[in-house]
């Protein structure tokens, strides 16, 4: 007997969305690493604790597609592309790349709403509003870099920034979470 509850359509929009969480994180190590290197030891750290964040979103993919009885589907992760050119281009980076997810997860919730496949449409709201926690973080990034100066940012400026982000923590308060009592 066939246990599959997932389309061959969704199956595969899921292994491909798994690979891309993989993507991310490989984005997120490589620009951890590069401003590691030039000595943006609080920027790196915060950017490898967020490298773990999207390994964990692959995680949830991969038990995902297990749970609904479908095939995993491990493929080769992409080259996560040349560095930052500096740590203005680093944010304004991050916050394409989260767009760009967004409307990958975007598409999955229009296909499983398509398909009917209310399991998988439930299991994607997690990641609609993860996104939007993410989308906020980097909107937060490239605030704090434009206060700081943008692409003319001084060297005093960039380390009270690198001070501040290594004690940053990683999620966003979402509007629709705030209340009295946990503003
Ligand atoms: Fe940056 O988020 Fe995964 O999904």
């Amino acid at each position: 007997m066939d246990s599959n509850r997932l389309s061959a359509t969704l199956a595969k929009a899921l292994n491909e969305q798994m690979t891309g969480e993989a993507h991310n994180a490989q984005i997120y190590l490589a620009y951890a690493a590069w401003a590691s290197e030039k000595g943006y030891d609080g920027i790196a750290n915060f950017l490898f604790r967020h490298e773990n964040e999207e390994r964990n979103h692959m995680m949830k993919f991969l038990e995902y597609i297990l749970k609904r009885g479908a095939k995993v589907v491990v493929s080769a992760i992409p080259d996560p592309g040349p560095n930052p050119t500096s740590i203005n281009n680093c944010f304004e980076k991050v916050f394409q790349s989260e767009v760009e997810n967004t409307e990958r997860i975007y598409r999955i919730v229009e296909m499983s709403m398509a398909e009917k496949d209310w399991a998988t449409w439930n299991f994607m709201q997690w990641f609609v509003k993860e996104q939007t926690e993410e989308e906020t973080l980097a909107i937060e990034l490239l605030d704090k870099i434009k206060v700081a100066g943008g692409e003319a940012a001084n060297d005093s400026a960039l380390y009270a920034l690198d001070r501040d982000l290594q004690a940053t923590p990683d999620d966003a308060i979402l509007a629709q979470d705030v209340t009295v009592e946990k503003p």
